[in-house]
């Protein structure tokens, strides 16, 4: 796909990214996951489906892991601004030619109006305004753990084309915070944000439409590195990827775990206020060596290659279209990739292949 058209519509009012629908293949599995190793409070629960909230939500949940055949992502939620934001984003896919099912009493529990889309890069996106309030727990310090989760933060998607599905998104009334670029102009990923935080979602280049990842927030860095001596502790190390580290995009520190069917949760905290209508983009270089990781450390090649299906509207499995560009992994760690530190010290530039 060369281009999307802008819709002559209005775009939907998105306040926040809010909850991901995980179809899992063994809910007790998971449930061990997020809730007896992560933390996440259970909103409600049946045998099919767990609904789970962060600390500080006060919607009826965050996440919903749903039992079913083919580990993938049903949906990447937004909650927007009014009931008549459904409408607008009704009518915005429809105009766009893409499917559309709306359901007055929603997709999932405690959740009321709500269209559900297939997007034009593919992806499974709903918005809802209506919701259940429930306790927001963020005074109850007897239910914190030391790597207490307390917001959902964004969630990462990989689409082929990342400047197509930038201007897609900026029609839908995101904006840029951060990108990845080379020298050729080649965009390797874009960071895009509704809150005044660096992003609710990304757009990474690669094979998609794929879910990359989902991110929850911690209120400081000892939380993450609480969550990494526990994992020792189980004996559950393996579930680490990536991390614990610096992001230089965005800023935050971060860890990647890998859920028991392999979709991948980020642990996030502490990037910066974007919320500014002047907020400066901040482009990195594809080669900086410490654009991913603040303190240069590799990035494992199986966080850029592996990241999970996402559903149709019927529940099957999207198509995955490769992306034609050069990937990430190749612009820095392939034959002839490179990385460097100090820019324009050439005598310190290395390739990454050496560190690996
Ligand atoms: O949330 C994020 C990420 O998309 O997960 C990755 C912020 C920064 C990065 S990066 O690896 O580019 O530093
Ligand atoms: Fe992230």
């Amino acid at each position: 796909m060369t281009s999307i058209p802008t819709p002559s519509v209005p775009a939907p009012d998105v306040l926040r990214c809010a909850y991901m629908d995980i179809v899992v293949s063994d809910l007790a599995a998971s449930r061990e996951f997020y809730v007896d190793i992560l933390g996440l409070v259970v909103t409600e629960e049946n045998e099919n489906e767990i609904y789970l909230r962060t600390l500080e939500e006060f919607i009826h949940h965050n996440v919903v892991l749903r039992k079913g055949p083919v580990p993938a992502i049903a949906s990447f939620a937004y909650r927007v601004r009014t009931p008549e934001d459904v409408d607008r984003a009704e009518a915005f896919y429809q105009e766009l030619g893409c499917r559309t099912e709306r359901r007055a009493d929603g997709f999932s529990k405690g959740i009321g109006d709500s269209v559900r889309v297939e997007d034009p890069l593919g992806f499974p996106y709903e918005f809802f305004y209506d919701v259940e309030h429930v306790e927001r727990l963020a005074w109850h310090y007897e239910l914190y753990g030391a790597g207490a989760l307390v917001r959902l933060d964004h969630f990462n998607q990989v689409t082929p084309n990342v400047p197509v599905a930038r201007k897609y998104m900026e029609d839908l009334g995101f904006r840029v915070t951060e990108d990845i670029q080379d020298e050729a102009g080649v965009t390797y990923a874009a960071w895009m944000r509704r809150k005044p935080t660096v992003h609710d979602t990304a757009m990474t280049g690669g094979d998609g439409p794929r879910m990359h990842h989902i991110a929850f927030a911690t209120h400081e860095k000892h939380n993450i590195l609480y969550i990494c001596d526990k994992l020792g502790a189980l004996r559950k190390s393996d579930l680490i990827e990536r991390g614990p580290g610096r992001h230089g995009v965005s800023n935050a520190f971060y860890l990647y775990l890998r859920d028991p069917d392999g979709h991948r949760v980020e642990i996030y905290t502490q990037d910066y206020y974007t919320g500014d209508p002047d907020n400066p983009v901040v482009t990195w270089d594809v080669h900086d060596n410490q654009r991913r990781d603040w303190w240069g450390n590799p990035v494992v090649p199986s966080w850029y290659t592996d990241a999970s299906l996402v559903l149709d509207l019927d529940g099957n499995p999207q198509q995955v279209v490769k992306r034609e560009e050069t990937s990430e992994l190749e612009a820095t760690i392939g034959a002839d990739g490179f990385s460097y530190t100090r820019k324009g010290d050439t005598d310190h530039g290395f390739k990454l292949g050496h560190q690996l």
